[in-house]
């Protein structure tokens, strides 16, 4: 393609497969790797006073650019509006989301601030891709700056019922905001529905063959479903760390079978909510006592914010009553791990799962699904167990398929996967694998850039009149 792609996030961690950022920045990190173009972001560090001064560097094969924030900013924008407000809320936890006007104040500042510092980046022919919840007034302030370029926007994490994001004050100067983009991408139909529902019932939009009216401009929209760099991670399955960490596993399993979850610490995971249906199969099966363990693997992130405090508590708490109640003198039910692992060592634990249980309560996409397939022995791979509100669900239907809110549903799932014959084993994870190879991230880019690149510019005027 002509121009350079510039792509900005709130976090720049480019990565070779070390110990990841999440999921926004594994996914980018593969995306841009051998791309020209720049990535721009927040470097995580706080100063005295904002400069603007950005911070140059190649990291694993991408040119990163970074600046330095204020305590305050990042107290307000980041601890503030987009984890306690926006976060919450596109995740349904309307009871946890706080509406403070200094984060408002911080999000606004910030967006500015990411806008001036990025500017002289820009050259003419370059198409600019922002991501993510932190980032959507970005597009605004680029205009108005008066830059001309193709900016498209990518939304990781879903896109809220119309009611809910109703709840947020300054929902439609938010929603405004979208339409300054020349195409705004959402993970999944179900996301881009509720989306289309918000600008129709809400603001007396018009949507139309991919293209949304409204506040007097148009967007063009789409679902751009992210995904894994599979051969990628394929490759670091199949490697000798990864071989080591599966043949470790398997000693320690000593013929148990194991169920894994692997996750951010995050109360949109539905930790707690797995941990007790995990409780129910115990209670309802006594003879998978001693046979069975969970292993669950989950990195605390956003420690700064005080739900992220409670949930962590919570846990602890949860599966230490369990691993009190059930525990034997040589079994413990519940394996806790709090660290993160490099992506080969994860590949290898993956493989030595029996069942790989991915409950999220509410998830944009969920990238641990697509991971546990990759990472499968295809002569004897194991179960996905995936919750129907993971954006993942829409496109691995071969999954076990459940509602991560009823235990007795999830113990049943957990029951079936644990007993799943070899031959249907194989069959759905044929289907799943393939699904995870042929829509990898580097489609995800692709789909996206190219719709990027044909959408009618953002600013003529909506052709229905509006
Ligand atoms: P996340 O909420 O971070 O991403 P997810 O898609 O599951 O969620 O990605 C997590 C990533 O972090 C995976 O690559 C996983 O391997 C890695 N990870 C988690 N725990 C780890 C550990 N202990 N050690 C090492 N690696 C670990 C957001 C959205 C998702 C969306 C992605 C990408 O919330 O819905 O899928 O962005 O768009």
């Amino acid at each position: 393609m002509t121009g350079r792609l510039i792509v900005i996030s709130n976090r720049v961690h480019a990565s070779e497969g070390g110990a990841t950022g999440g999921g926004l920045a594994t996914a980018l990190s593969a995306a841009l790797r051998e791309y020209s173009g720049v990535w721009f972001g927040w470097s995580g560090r706080t100063v005295g006073e904002f400069t603007g001064q950005l911070s140059v560097q190649r990291q694993a094969g991408v040119t990163v650019s970074t600046i330095d924030l204020e305590a305050q900013d990042v107290e307000e924008y980041y601890n503030g509006y987009a984890n306690r407000t926006l976060w919450p809320l596109f995740h349904y936890r309307v009871d946890l989301a706080a509406y403070e006007r200094s984060f408002d104040q911080g999000y606004a500042r910030v967006n500015a601030r990411f806008a001036d510092t990025v500017l002289p980046l820009i050259e003419a022919d370059d198409f600019i891709w922002i991501h993510d919840y932190h980032l959507i007034p970005l597009g605004r302030e680029l205009r108005r700056r008066d830059v001309r370029n193709r900016i498209g926007f990518f939304l990781h994490i879903p896109w809220p019922a119309r009611r809910l994001f109703a709840t947020l004050p300054n929902h439609r100067e938010l929603a405004e905001a979208l339409f300054e983009y020349d195409l705004v991408g959402f993970q999944t139909e179900d996301s881009l529905q509720a989306f289309r529902e918000y600008i129709v019932d809400e603001v007396d939009g018009v949507i139309e063959a991919g293209e949304a009216q409204a506040f007097g401009r148009s967007c063009r929209i789409g679902a751009f479903p992210v995904g894994l760099d599979a051969p990628g991670f394929e490759a670091a399955a199949r490697s000798q760390a990864a071989d080591t960490w599966t043949g470790r596993m398997r000693e320690s399993l000593n013929g148990r079978q194991m169920i894994m979850g692997v996750d951010r610490l995050d109360y949109s995971k539905g930790l707690e909510e797995r941990f007790l249906a995990y409780e129910e199969a115990l209670t309802t099966t006594p003879e998978a006592h001693e046979r069975v363990f969970l292993l669950q693997i989950a990195t605390p992130s956003r420690n700064e914010v005080p739900a992220y405090q409670e949930i962590r508590a919570r846990l602890d708490a949860v599966s230490g009553r369990i691993n009190g109640a059930y525990a034997t003198v040589d079994w413990v039910p519940i394996r806790y791990v709090n660290r993160s692992y490099r992506r080969d060592e994860l590949a290898g634990i993956y493989r030595a799962a029996d069942v790989g249980l991915v409950t999220p309560l509410r998830d944009g996409m969920n990238l641990v699904a697509k991971e546990y397939v990759a990472a499968q022995d295809p002569e004897d791979p194991g179960v996905l167990i995936l919750s129907q509100f993971a954006g993942a669900a829409e496109q691995m239907r071969e999954a076990l398929i459940v509602n991560p809110f009823s235990r007795e549903e999830v113990a049943d799932a957990i029951r079936r996967g644990l007993a799943m014959p070899l031959a249907e084993r194989r069959r759905r994870w044929e289907v799943l694998v393939h699904g995870v190879r042929t829509e990898d991230v580097g489609a995800w880019r692709d789909n996206f850039v190219d719709a990027l690149k044909t959408a009618p510019p953002s600013d003529l005027p909506a052709t229905s009149g509006l």
